[in-house]
């Protein structure tokens, strides 16, 4: 079974507890409070795993939770930080959120990507010993996880994609000219998912051609396999239109082309104008007295190129293949999907229930919010970016301005949950 679309639901560890402990030694009475922070959580990270092009393997494993990070304990003793949790997936493979749809990130390269940051340790209580308050009875708890709810989509990196309607040879092709062996056979439907392979055409360079199951005429209203696999070519550069042109089943490749081109458009009217190369096969069992100039008179309107070939003795197949890569070079990279997820916006959108406070005492502004408990357990303000971050996001989510309408200005301090900075317009 093929599986490219999935729904999974992640968190990251949650922020180990900090300790309230006291010294104790022998001969020290009253030693000062050593309570150690705790860890952080775990992060989860997706990573690219090249060696496969399936996502079967989150079909009964749904949840994925990062571990916590261990509580402080006595002697300063910081918290073990929970482990962060690596999910594998095909590359091409697209995060998107569940909920909304929107792209989070697009598995295209080799990097690894923090999905869910894990939450802050808690800081013991040896943080909280002033002058005034030598014997701290408290620590901070660790911040929770991030959770998210996503949706996985597999679209397969291909440059070159292979369509037409079942039985036209598209297996064939790709077996002849790559190392991936497909599934051939002479009835319909051989295919019953994409197929990818790699062609070289020199020592380093080469492209990589998907071949996915055939099309019908109605492919876009479900019939046949429906139209749910041109997801793997939504991003090929050039596809390769195949038709049967010996009419050994007593198929008009002219109509062929129409109906392929008609489906094409119902799914994406982008993709139906990605650039064709019409492949016309089996000519080893072309009658020599066949009429192909209709044929040829229709694919010259429409300004397509056209190659003759025959997968069954390989006739042709070489100069395809160098007019493929010649056409390759002179078009635009792989599509790769621009992230359409911003964390900051995800924080600062107007939620219902959400409720900012402010409360002033004296020169100083606090801060209050359940939204900000949650931020604030998950940025470090010690990290620049991080801290552009926060920074971003109570300006987006209207913290500053409600600041101002609230009388603070300039040289004001600001108290967002113990993190103090001086309010600058
Ligand atoms: N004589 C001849 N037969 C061919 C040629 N190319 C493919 N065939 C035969 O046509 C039949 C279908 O080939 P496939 O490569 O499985 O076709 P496909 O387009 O991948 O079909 P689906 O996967 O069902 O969509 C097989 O029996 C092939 O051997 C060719 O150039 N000449
Ligand atoms: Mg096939």
């Amino acid at each position: 079974m093929f599986i490219d679309i999935v729904k999974i639901s992640v968190k990251a560890g949650d922020g180990g507890n900090g300790a309230v402990s006291f010294r104790r030694e022998k001969y020290v009475s009253h030693g000062g409070p050593d309570g150690g922070d705790g860890g952080r959580g775990g992060n989860i990270v997706f990573s690219v795993d090249q060696g496969s092009n399936t996502l079967l393997a989150f079909r009964y494993k749904r949840k994925f939770v990062a571990a916590n990070g261990l509580p402080g304990g006595g002697a300063k003793f910081h918290g073990a930080n929970g482990q962060d949790l690596i999910i594998k997936v095909p590359a091409g493979t697209l995060i998107k959120d569940a909920e909304t749809g929107k792209i989070i990130k697009d598995m295209s390269d080799d990097q690894p990507f923090i999905c869910c940051h894990g939450g802050r340790g808690g800081w013991g209580n040896r943080h909280f010993a002033t002058p005034t308050r030598q014997v701290p009875m408290f620590a901070k708890q660790g911040a929770a996880g991030e959770a998210k709810e996503l949706q996985l989509e597999l679209k397969m990196l291909a440059d070159v994609g292979l369509i037409g309607f079942p039985n036209v040879g598209k297996s064939s092709i790709l077996s002849r000219i790559s190392s991936a062996r497909p599934k051939i056979a002479d009835y319909h439907f051989t295919t019953l998912s994409p197929n990818l392979g790699v062609v070289k055409t020199g020592e380093e360079s080469g492209f990589v051609t998907a071949d996915i199951p055939g099309l019908i005429e109605g492919a876009a209203d479900g019939a046949g396999l429906g139209h749910a696999f041109l997801r793997h070519i939504d991003r090929c550069r050039l596809l390769l239109h195949v038709v049967d042109v010996s009419g050994i089943e007593g198929r008009d490749p002219i109509d062929d082309i129409v109906k392929i081109n008609t489906e094409l458009k119902k799914y994406s009217e982008e993709l139906s104008s990605r650039p064709q190369i019409i492949v016309a096969n089996k000519t080893d069992i072309l009658s020599p007295d066949a009429d192909l100039s209709a044929f040829e008179n229709f694919i010259d309107e429409n300004g397509w190129e056209l190659i003759y070939v025959s997968a069954a003795t390989g006739d042709g197949l070489e100069r395809l293949v160098h007019l493929v890569s010649e056409r390759l070079k002179l078009l635009p990279p792989i599509t790769v999907y621009e992230s359409e997820y911003s964390p900051e916006d995800e924080y600062a959108r107007s939620d219902e229930g959400r409720i900012t406070t402010v409360r002033r005492e004296n020169d100083t502004f606090y801060v209050e919010g359940e939204w900000l408990v949650n931020l604030m357990g998950q940025v470090n303000l010690d990290d620049y970016e991080s801290l552009a971050f926060f920074q971003r996001v109570i300006q987006k989510a209207g913290v500053i301005d409600l600041l101002e309408k609230k009388g603070c200005i300039d040289g004001c301090t600001v108290n967002i949950y113990d993190f103090e900075f001086d309010f600058v317009k």
